[in-house]
């Protein structure tokens, strides 16, 4: 059996990229595949409950929910959407990974024979799945099509995200037409909307549903965003959340906690600081702290266009 996994704290990508890379090696061993030989049967597992944008998304397509695997040791596996140790199963290093299939910065995994290793720099897992379905003569199904399809809006937002290449957008025209999605801005941003209700969370849940530690320079960093379609989601409760960042701050021992509340459809990125140092917030975004926060046009990526520069400032320090 090879067990088709995503990230830790899995999102929509993650999910619906194992699935569907599971389907295609399924595929590849029934019809032979050019690239590479598969003789096991492919399962896709994830590492924790998905969140509401996935389960919206696996609901819609008619797709259930795979089973959570959390520990690697002794299985064959085949990793999507990351390729760092941190990120995968435990005991990683006693599986035996037999493809990875990724679009972020290579991480640390590490195997003794070659292996199907497919990483593209675009917006999203699924883009590569499509070229790879593609390349090997694959047909795509309609519920797999709208896996791949929801997982491009989800990880580019809506092509929003300054992570989006034409090969995304190219991508989701095409898999649209094979899902019947007729309007796929509109199915983006209805994806993207179930995250954005944040109404029943607590600040805490809110500030750690997508949060991120760091190492910078020596110091502890953490830096979480939430996507919403509208920042008035949270309007009510920014002193809530903003004293929690300061808990939080405090109890863990960070150095500077940032949150990017990042408002969808207006393409910004209300950055609240927490901070032993708020002259950071000016050397690297150019504007001041306004109270708690400070409005940030066009900055939507966290891993493009806040953390590389909050590192450079800190290595200045
Ligand atoms: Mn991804």
């Amino acid at each position: 059996m090879i067990y088709v996994v995503g990230h830790k704290k899995p999102d929509t990508d993650s999910v619906c990229s194992a699935i569907v890379f599971a389907y295609l090696l399924n595929e590849w061993k029934k019809a032979g595949c050019k690239i590479m030989k598969v003789d096991e049967e492919a399962v896709p597992v994830i590492q924790g409950e998905p969140n509401a944008e996935s389960k919206f998304v696996l609901e819609k397509f008619g797709i259930s929910v795979p089973e959570i695997m959390t520990d690697g040791e002794g299985k064959k596996v085949a990793l999507v959407d990351h390729s760092d140790k941190v990120q995968s199963l435990d005991n990683i290093d006693k599986a035996e990974i037999i493809a990875v299939v990724d679009h972020h910065k290579i991480g640390d995994v590490t195997t003794p024979n070659p292996i199907l290793f497919v990483n593209f720099p675009v917006g999203c897992t699924a883009t590569v799945l499509k070229f790879l379905f593609d390349k090997t003569g694959v047909a795509i199904p309609k519920d797999m099509a709208g896996l791949l399809l929801a997982a491009i809006l989800s990880d580019t937002v809506v092509f929003k995200s300054a992570t989006t290449t034409d090969m995304d957008k190219e991508a989701a025209e095409e898999l649209a037409k094979i899902a019947g999605i007729d309007d796929i801005v509109n199915f983006g941003v209805e994806v993207k909307s179930k995250l954005s209700d944040v109404s029943g969370m607590s600040a805490k849940d809110i500030i750690m549903r997508d949060f991120k530690d760091y190492n910078m320079s020596g110091k502890k960093v953490g830096v979480g965003q939430v996507e919403l379609i509208d920042l008035k989601a949270v309007e009510n409760r920014m002193e809530e959340i903003y004293n929690e960042l300061a808990k939080i701050k405090q109890e863990s021992g960070y150095h500077t906690i940032v949150l990017m509340l990042t408002d969808i459809m207006k393409e910004g990125t209300e950055l609240m600081v927490v901070t032993d140092e708020p002259k950071i917030v000016e050397i690297t975004f150019g504007k001041k702290l306004e109270g708690k926060s400070v409005w940030l046009p066009g900055v939507m990526s966290r891993k493009k266009q806040v953390v590389p520069p909050l590192e450079k400032t800190f290595a200045n320090l």
